[in-house]
């Protein structure tokens, strides 16, 4: 086992069985033009913990630990996408409507790809959802059961919305989460701030929260 600082409390991880979930890193979240910006978001935010997340990938493909990549994203005939989903908030734009990167959230479009500096490798595993949690509708869990995953550390945006739900389904289902703080970004600071709080509260309620560089020295002492 493998002692990571954490909070609120050292976070043990087991090598052969743990994954890197990196969530949504996708240019609709994270590029002007997508469908973050078409909610009246400031992308720039999340722009910003791009190197982190790739020094994070980086870090599993060197100890040649599984990862998953997630998207959100709907099929183009939408009938994944719920009324009440696709028709919430004001914006002018909503899911499935052309905007400069194609139609927003809509799987092979250009907008709903990765990053290039988080694109997966091939071998990786790569998961399309529908939802905000990485569970709903996906068969994730049969994915990471079928590789003996018990302990999952997580990246990506947004933290209190995809992150958050994704982790918070993953801890109800027995694995053990850590969340990796600057890995992980928000288009709210004070959101992100209570997101990291209160999953390491009362004990871990939800799961751990710690620094890359924290993660790092305990891989790669
Ligand atoms: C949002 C996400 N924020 N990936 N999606 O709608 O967090």
């Amino acid at each position: 086992m493998i002692e990571v600082p954490a909070q609120p409390y050292p976070y043990r991880l087991d090598p052969a069985r743990t994954a890197l979930v990196v969530i949504d890193m996708q240019r609709d979240f994270v590029e002007a033009g997508g469908f973050g910006a078409s909610l009246g978001n400031d992308v720039t935010r999340l722009q910003a913990t791009v190197p982190t997340v790739a020094a994070l990938i980086a870090l599993f493909r060197a100890q040649d630990w599984p990862i998953l990549h997630t998207r959100e994203s709907h099929a183009p005939d939408l009938s994944d996408c719920p009324p009440s989903k696709r028709l919430r908030g004001g914006g002018a734009l909503r899911i499935g409507d052309l905007g400069p990167m194609g139609r927003l959230l809509v799987r092979g479009e250009p907008g709903a790809a990765i990053i290039p500096e988080c694109s997966p490798m091939p071998g990786e595993m790569t998961l399309d959802k529908p939802g905000k949690g990485m569970f709903h509708a996906t068969g994730c869990e049969d994915m990471l059961r079928a590789r003996g995953i018990t302990h999952l550390v997580f990246a990506g945006v947004t933290t209190e919305v995809c992150v958050q739900t994704s982790m918070r389904e993953a801890n109800d289902r027995g694995f053990e989460c850590l969340l990796v703080s600057d890995a992980t970004e928000s288009y709210f600071p004070e959101f992100k701030a209570a997101t990291l709080a209160m999953i390491a509260a009362q004990g871990a309620i939800v799961g751990w929260v710690t620094p890359f560089a924290e993660l790092e020295r305990a891989v790669r002492p």
